[in-house]
């Protein structure tokens, strides 16, 4: 393949452009506490269901950043086995009968090594992808997320996982901040509330782009399919 410079995605609220060698997929907590029924998700009092439809395309995202072997990052929200890094506060919050740390039909509820907190089959890490176990909402909290990317020399991440006003967001806000650009695509997050995904998405394009960028998961393929044809088509010097 020749060398790509820069890809070009449309996006909103303007077309959002990255270096493939500087850009990582970074997939969030798509982990079965989130995603399956029996988790951490349904203890909170969700229905888990909406949250199915970012794995298909995920999944596809997935295969095309393997497939050019561009950098891959996944992250799973969870606590070591002893608690020892889950704060008290959250521990408490939304007084569950089951909660963090408790034994529920997946193992103990969002610790680490148990069957919930794995990332679903579909969306397995491959082996060499970097997981970052978080133990809070943002992937950058209490992590060496910004170490590896830096490290890397990556400056774009391309955003998909769950949920998403809360740790997409957290994450997104995050890496924002610290200078990283951020493209969500929107078929491949989700939330348990349509209305807070629609929000939270509208929130990261709004007002020139405050957060970042918004695309789906078909205009990115077809953008890197362009790319790599070396049409010239989603690809700029
Ligand atoms: C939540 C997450 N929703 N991964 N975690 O508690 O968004």
């Amino acid at each position: 393949m020749r060398q790509v410079s820069r890809v070009r995605v449309d996006a909103e609220p303007y077309p959002f452009e990255f270096n493939p060698a500087a850009v990582a997929l970074l997939v969030i907590d798509m982990q079965r506490d989130f995603v399956e029924p029996g988790g951490f998700g349904e203890m909170l009092g969700n229905d888990v269901t909406p949250l199915r439809r970012a794995v298909a395309p995920t999944r596809r995202v997935l295969d095309a950043f393997r497939a050019r072997g561009m950098t891959v990052i996944h992250t799973r929200e969870g606590h070591l086995p002893d608690l020892s890094d889950l704060p008290s506060t959250k521990k408490a919050r939304g007084r569950l009968k089951t909660g963090i740390g408790d034994t529920g039909p997946m193992g103990r509820v969002l610790i680490r090594g148990e069957p919930g907190h794995e990332i679903v089959p579909e969306l397995a890490p491959a082996p060499g992808e970097p997981v970052i176990d978080k133990p809070g909402k943002g992937a950058f909290y209490a992590t060496d997320l910004d170490l590896l990317l830096r490290e890397r020399g990556i400056r774009s991440l391309i955003v998909a996982g769950v949920t998403t006003e809360v740790c997409v967001h957290t994450t997104v806000r995050e890496a924002n901040d610290r200078g990283f650009e951020c493209l969500v695509l929107e078929d491949c997050v989700a939330s348990y509330f349509p209305e807070f995904h629609e929000a939270g998405i509208r929130m990261i394009k709004a007002q020139g782009g405050i957060f970042g960028w918004v695309s789906s998961s078909a205009v990115l393929l077809r953008a890197l399919a362009d790319a790599r044809a070396g049409s010239g088509a989603g690809e700029s010097a």
